[in-house]
């Protein structure tokens, strides 16, 4: 199938400024595209993912992607989307970003057939007067207005600096153009405005019949109206040490019937046919939460590895049976990153004034009664005897006690060092 048509049989494709015109010319050779993304932080999060997945997709069907780590619009800070202006950030903190950024990238895209640009490398190159000679009297100050971006913003109001910005986008696409071969710029349905100023600019310097192409991908939007991407701790990152691969194993199994066919197409790499296959199993056997399985499994793989989605089942079966004791101490953190915690001293004390200290429970005889009544486990063991004494090092290496009051109410408790 035509790549272009893949896209649109995933959903994938929102808008795209010559949709025959983009699919004749991958039809007649390999494209190099790309998609950029700003250093505003030092991981991507889920939403990035879907246009980087798309890039990927391009990857696999023998174009060359060219990923851009935007170091120099980063400086400056792209207003769309926002209702307000940005802070600017450190040169040093986007530095980092970028280079953990990288880093990211490389572990996506592997280290072969693509290509890792920084807009700084030329965009730090000219001087004022050049930037205004050069580029500023092809860009009409109407049309620039008009962008929905810069027009929606008038109101609250937008400085020079972000005003400023799809223009620096735009020389990106003319950059790539003319030292990469790219014709194609892809992105979040927010960059419309942004990747038309390009084919604008290129179309006024290199000729009106220059074969430049933008797309872009649809928002996502969930069943229930709320905002995809998002769970109750924030945003899911693909940086473990942010969203540990279990909490990120877990993000992907919980999604509701209605998403998970509209997931396996944009976040997995399976065929139509296996699609189908996992969407008839949704209708037939929901119970079973199939299609979310294996949801979770391809997504977990693609971002942490394999052995990162069988850590996360293998914890996901444990919490599941409450066997607690079956984990290690870094599964332990994994596992819990999410939960709430309190911190606890290492000496050891009566298990009911304990409960009460840590507000596990909210009061001695609410915590008496839960004891006696079998509903407290301290680390996978179940403990009926009031007189008990707890010791918070015992388990996990003397790092952490897990206790489960009622069927699934966790609480780490940290043991202070
Ligand atoms: O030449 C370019 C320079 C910078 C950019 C793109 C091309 C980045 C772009 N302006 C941007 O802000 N992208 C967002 C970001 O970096 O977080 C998001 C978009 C989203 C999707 C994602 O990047 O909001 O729609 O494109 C990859």
């Amino acid at each position: 199938m035509n790549i272009i048509d893949e896209l649109k049989w995933r959903g994938a494709l929102n808008q795209a400024t010559d949709e025959e015109g983009l699919r004749k010319l991958t039809e007649e050779k390999k494209i190099a595209l790309y998609c950029g993304t700003d250093p505003s932080g030092d991981s991507l999060h889920i939403g990035h993912l879907i246009p980087f997945m798309m890039l990927k997709r391009f990857q696999l069907a023998g174009h060359k992607p060219v990923i851009l780590i935007g170091e120099g619009t980063g400086a400056i800070g792209d207003p769309s989307g926002r209702k307000t202006e940005r802070d600017l950030q450190t040169m040093t903190r986007l530095q980092q970003n970028v280079q953990s950024l990288t880093q990211q990238m490389i572990r996506l895209f592997g280290t072969e057939n693509f290509t890792i640009v920084n807009n700084y490398d030329w965009l730090s190159k000219f001087t004022m007067i050049d930037f205004l000679r050069d580029y500023g009297k092809l860009f009409n100050l109407n049309t620039m207005l008009n962008k929905e971006v810069v027009a929606s913003r008038l109101d609250a109001g937008i400085s020079f600096t972000e005003f400023t910005y799809q223009i620096l986008q735009a020389i990106d696409f003319l950059h790539l153009y003319r030292h990469n071969d790219v014709q194609l710029q892809i992105g979040g349905s927010d960059q419309w405005g942004n990747i038309t100023s390009g084919i604008d600019l290129i179309h006024k310097v290199e000729g009106s019949d220059t074969k430049v192409f933008g797309l872009t991908i649809p928002l996502m939007l969930k069943a229930d109206g709320t905002k995809f991407g998002k769970t109750a701790g924030g945003a899911v990152w693909l940086d473990p040490k942010k969203t540990s691969p279990y909490e990120f194993y877990q993000f992907w199994f919980n999604q509701d019937d209605r998403d998970v066919v509209k997931y396996l197409k944009y976040f997995t790499f399976l065929s139509q046919e296996e699609i189908a296959a996992l969407e008839e199993k949704v209708r037939t056997e929901p119970w079973k939460r199939e299609a979310q399985r294996r949801l979770a499994q391809e997504v977990t793989t693609f971002v942490h590895g394999q052995d990162a989605t069988d850590q996360a089942e293998k914890i996901s079966a444990i919490l599941f049976s409450g066997n607690i004791q079956d984990l290690t101490t870094a599964e332990v953190e994994q596992a819990f990153a999410g939960t709430p915690s309190v911190e606890v001293s290492a000496e050891p004390a009566n298990l009911v004034d304990w409960l009460v200290a840590t507000k596990i429970e909210p009061s001695k005889r609410q915590a008496r009664e839960d004891v006696k009544n079998g509903a407290i486990r301290v680390n996978g063991e179940k403990v009926t005897d009031i007189e008990a004494t707890l010791d918070p090092t015992a388990k996990f290496d003397g790092k952490y006690v897990v206790v489960r009051r009622g069927k699934k109410n966790y609480t780490l408790a940290k043991v202070r060092a």
